[in-house]
């Protein structure tokens, strides 16, 4: 199972909404068959593995990390195909939450007479997809928070420079990050100080992340680096009283530009659900501090990122979040399941903020 959690780890944004997923069909203590779902549209990670397997699939026990599948998608039930290939027992890491399957791929693996175990490594099969845990099950992408600071809270100097707050293995471990997720979305504030591309540019290949500019009065000008790089997509969350003027020259550089109700600001409750529906099921958040600032008070930020570096910059600087803020301690919002990580000298903290 742990082969097939790694397998399924390196394909995460390589399969738009669908999950990552990983195989291993093992015979009498020998691996007869190893698959990874690589590509929505294609084969899940059952059926390449059953296809290396072959007949040896027959009496096997196949290690899958999610339930196999009991519907028509874009491709046949998994759960027919492993019946089909005799195997004699199925261990599942975690049971597939998309409403299509939840329960039935296991329910119909034993009506065969196959003997199905779940639960082996499932918190790690469960946290591998995070993200489509929550689209699946909502239509919702999963909103994380990315932000690089000092050790004291700032995000750039008084000045406003920020390159680099991090060093270079944690800007390396952004592109990552960028590379996993479908979506990278910041503020009109953060496109205007930074001129950004919000592009992929790891020491190797990696996807680019359709790119969402928060922007309510449609700030952001034709001739941006966003706009003149056709590497992804770009989409502007607006309100309906944007310009129409401005709204044309953008859509004629090849934005796509949604009305987020009446204004002044952009309603993000509702950008969210349209980005979703644009098949979007992730999206990485990069600030700045008051874009973070009302997507965290509006309860939308799913998964907080920190990359906290060894320096004290002080001044009246950018901070990571802006917003009104809480009157008393008990009413801060509580991150769980923290972790921590050093990257090069910086530190990385991550965790889950609940909202009351
Ligand atoms: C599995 N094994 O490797 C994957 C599964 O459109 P389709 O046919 O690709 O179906 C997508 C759905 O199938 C997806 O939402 C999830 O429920 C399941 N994904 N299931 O048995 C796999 N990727
Ligand atoms: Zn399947």
């Amino acid at each position: 199972m742990r082969l097939a959690l790694d397998m399924a780890s390196k394909a995460k944004g390589q399969t738009e909404i669908n999950p990552v997923v990983g195989c291993v069909v093992v015979k009498e203590g020998r691996i007869v068959g190893l698959g990874a779902h690589l590509k929505r549209g294609e084969g899940h990670a059952e059926v390449h593995a059953l296809q290396m397997a072959g007949r040896e699939a027959e009496g096997a026990t196949v290690y899958v990390t999610l339930e196999p599948c009991s519907h028509y998608g874009r491709t046949p039930p998994c759960c027919e195909r492993i019946i089909e290939a005799k195997a004699s027992r199925v261990v599942v890491a975690c049971l597939d939450p998309n409403p299509k399957v939840a329960g039935r791929g296991v329910a119909r693996l034993r009506e065969s007479g196959i003997e199905v175990g779940v639960g082996l490594l499932e918190k790690e099969s469960l946290a591998m997809n995070e993200a489509f845990n929550k689209y699946i099950t909502t239509g919702l992408p999963f909103i994380t928070l990315k932000t690089a600071m000092t050790l004291d809270g700032k995000i750039a100097a008084k000045t406003g420079d920020s390159r680099y707050v991090s060093g270079s293995e944690a800007r390396e471990r952004v592109h990552t990050m960028r590379h996993q997720h479908s979506g990278i979305m910041i503020g009109v504030e953060t496109a205007l100080a930074d001129n950004p591309e919000l592009t992929t540019r790891l020491s190797v290949p990696g996807l680019h992340p359709v790119r969402i500019v928060v922007d309510s009065q449609l700030r952001l000008p034709p001739d941006s680096r966003l706009l003149l790089d056709a590497s992804a997509p770009v989409i502007l969350l607006t309100t309906e009283g944007a310009s129409q003027d401005k709204r044309a020259a953008l859509e004629a550089k090849g934005a796509s530009v949604i009305a987020c109700g009446p204004g002044p600001r952009v309603d993000l409750a509702y950008g969210m659900k349209k980005l979703g529906e644009r098949e979007l099921g992730s999206v990485l958040l990069e600030g700045g501090g008051r874009l973070n600032g009302s997507m965290l008070e509006l309860g939308l930020v799913d998964k907080i990122v920190l990359f906290i570096a060894p320096k004290l910059i002080g001044g009246q600087s950018p901070e990571a979040f802006t917003f009104g803020g809480f009157d008393r301690m008990a009413d801060a919002v509580p991150l769980r399941h923290m972790t921590t990580e050093q990257i090069g000298d910086d530190l990385c903290v991550s965790g889950y903020p609940v909202y009351a």
